[in-house]
């Protein structure tokens, strides 16, 4: 009975513990906006979508060449911004900035 309830504190410390860390974990889902240099027309953004489309993780793509901007939404619990930013520069564009938000739902 008593380690019972010793094993019933335990869980609960564990719990009381866990919750900030929960509170800290990282949104099931993000978009990042990538600032793209060296998109000239409507087929270099589409060569950014395309390419970001076929990675794991990634729900939508979107890129304005007159902007330099292309957007990706995505779970980064299956793949980190980096890993983005090294498909674009792939391509031949050069990301001088990125900035990430999460996004509800
Ligand atoms: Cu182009």
């Amino acid at each position: 009975m008593r380690y019972v309830v010793r094993l019933v504190m335990v869980v609960l410390a564990l719990a009381v513990l866990a919750a900030p860390l929960a509170a800290d974990s990282p949104p099931d889902t993000v978009r990042t906006t990538f600032q793209v240099e060296g998109m000239h027309c409507g087929g270099c953004s589409s060569a950014i979508i395309a390419t970001l489309e076929k990675v794991d993780g990634v729900i939508e793509v979107s890129s304005d060449h007159e902007k330099g901007v292309a957007e990706a939404v995505y779970r980064p619990r299956k793949v980190e911004v980096d890993e983005l930013k090294a498909e674009i520069e792939k391509l031949g564009y050069t990301v001088t900035g990125m900035e990430t938000e999460a996004v509800d739902g």
